[in-house]
């Protein structure tokens, strides 16, 4: 089944697609297998959520369209999944925002790296960074930690949508304001994260640049307002309860 065979009109349209770039992603040897395995997971956890974005998700997608307004250096970090799902939606965020697009791998191979970067370029993005691998993140071992000096190394916030806990971690320590996208609100790395949006990054990256336009003319200080007033707590736990309130629906 290719992606246009779908019927619109199929109860299951936007998971179905979301597959079949995934599986594009695979074949073309953007995304890893193992991307597979977490597209399955996050595909539970988006059922449990009824497939839409929370009040709670919106609310988080808006602190962080007006955190990456106010960054110095914003960087948003691509891996195999992101490149799959959302290779033109990245590149329209990023041009938004004002931010670098950065390939990072948890599985990096150089063909790979190679791959997504023409992939992100076919979709429009000028400059891709990753390649050149020359700073790192501590406390990684070399590849997972492998990153650009002049990008995510040097950035104050940075966009890690499905990211790993130990890397989210070690970002946080490095003092970088993250903002995560995960389907999964017990994970480590929205729970790590200074904005943690529980919401499929299919939905969540045009959300996060529909609320940056909006927020385009705002002040520094209406924008500081809207990170002051957000919270990451509030945000996981309204997640953490539509998925109970979903799984017992039939109590
Ligand atoms: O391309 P690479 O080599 O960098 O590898 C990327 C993956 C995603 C394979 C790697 O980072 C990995 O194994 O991730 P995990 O540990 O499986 O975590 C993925 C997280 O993303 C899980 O918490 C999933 O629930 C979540 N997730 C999966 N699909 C989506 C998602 N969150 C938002 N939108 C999705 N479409």
């Amino acid at each position: 089944m290719t992606g246009t065979e779908v019927p619109r009109d199929h109860p299951r349209y936007a998971s179905l697609v979301t597959r079949h770039r995934i599986e594009t992603g695979v074949d073309k040897g953007i995304t890893s297998k193992q991307g597979l395995i977490a597209q399955g997971r996050g595909e539970a956890f988006d059922y449990l959520l009824g497939e839409r974005t929370l009040p709670s998700a919106d609310t988080a997608a808006r602190a962080a369209a007006a955190r990456l307004l106010l960054a110095d250096h914003p960087v948003f970090s691509v891996n195999g999944n992101v490149a799959a799902l959302v290779p033109g939606e990245t590149v329209t965020l990023a041009r938004v925002v004002d931010a670098d697009i950065e390939v990072n791998l948890f599985n990096r191979t150089e063909e790979r790296m190679v791959a997504i970067a023409d992939h992100l370029r076919e979709h429009g993005a000028e400059e891709v960074k990753g390649l050149a691998g020359d700073g790192e993140i501590p406390g990684l071992e070399h590849a997972r930690g492998t990153v650009d000096a002049d990008g995510i190394a040097a950035a104050d916030v940075v966009v890690v949508p499905l990211e790993d806990g130990d890397r989210a971690e070690a970002l946080d320590r490095m003092g970088k304001t993250e903002i995560v996208i995960d389907l999964n609100p017990g994970s480590r790395s929205p729970r790590t994260a200074d904005v943690p949006i529980v919401d499929n990054v299919v939905r969540a990256v045009p959300n996060v640049t529909a609320h940056a336009r909006d927020l385009a003319d705002a002040s520094s200080a209406d924008l500081e307002a809207i990170v002051d007033g957000f919270d990451p707590e509030a945000a996981l736990d309204a997640a953490e309860a539509a998925i109970r309130g979903s799984a017992f629906d039939d109590d």
